[in-house]
């Protein structure tokens, strides 16, 4: 197999440019907030498409990019996806998840009702693929599976908030009802549920979730 290369389109920036990008994106991303309230309002379809292509430029193992993104509209299967998800949540308010885990919930006011499973405008199921390959068809053990659709979800994220978007991720657990609602073969991972739309009129977001590590709790340098 040969390894042919390519010219890297890279263009130094001046320092100063350098830094003013990099705190730019930092006060973007600071005002991303996980909300629960979504308008019905229709959203473009084109611009989750280009968040969807954003999320596949990620970083993958021997680039055989492991995703799929199933997007789900307003409609019928958003009803069964409520269903089957609020049926899943009910049982983990109720007891499954544990005392412990109820208490480290209880500050963001989260409960089995998943109004916006069915209201929010666009809903993007990630899966991971344990087998696939570069080419459509491929059949190949995939690598690094779960590190490179988390960078992908982070991605995707990241497209829908600069394009003006409301985001929230969304985890019940367990999750196989997606590969009925979404016909995903069985091999396939479901991972996470990206809702997207805008928010309600003076939507709100938790206190406890407005606070952020500085970066002395979060890295070192040596
Ligand atoms: N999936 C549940 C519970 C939940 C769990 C965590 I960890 C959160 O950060 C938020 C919610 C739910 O969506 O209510």
């Amino acid at each position: 197999m040969s390894h042919d290369t390519l010219p890297l389109d890279f263009t130094e920036l001046p320092e100063a440019d350098m830094r003013e990008r990099a705190l730019a994106f930092f006060e973007t991303m600071k005002a991303r907030h996980t909300i629960r309230d979504f308008s019905e309002r229709p959203v473009p379809r084109d611009l989750i498409e280009t968040a969807i292509l954003t999320a596949g430029t990620a970083p993958n193992g021997a680039n055989h990019q492991p995703w799929w993104f199933s997007v789900l509209g307003q409609g019928p299967l958003r009803t069964q996806l409520r269903a089957a998800a609020e049926a899943e949540e009910r049982a983990f308010y109720e007891g499954k998840a544990g005392e412990e885990w109820l208490d480290a919930l209880a500050p963001l006011g989260t409960d089995a009702n998943k109004p916006f499973l069915e209201t929010a405008p666009w809903i993007i199921a990630v899966f991971a693929q344990r087998r696939g390959g570069p080419n459509p068809g491929d059949r190949k053990k995939n690598y690094y599976v779960s590190e490179s659709v988390g960078i992908a979800c982070g991605l995707l994220i990241a497209s829908l908030h600069q394009a003006g978007l409301a985001t929230l991720t969304h985890t019940p657990n367990p999750m196989s009802f997606l590969t009925q609602i979404c016909e995903r073969p069985a091999d396939e991972k479901p991972v996470m549920l990206i809702v997207t739309g805008y928010p309600i009129e003076h939507a709100t977001y938790p206190a406890h979730a407005a606070s952020k590590k500085p970066l002395d709790q979060i890295s070192d340098f040596r």
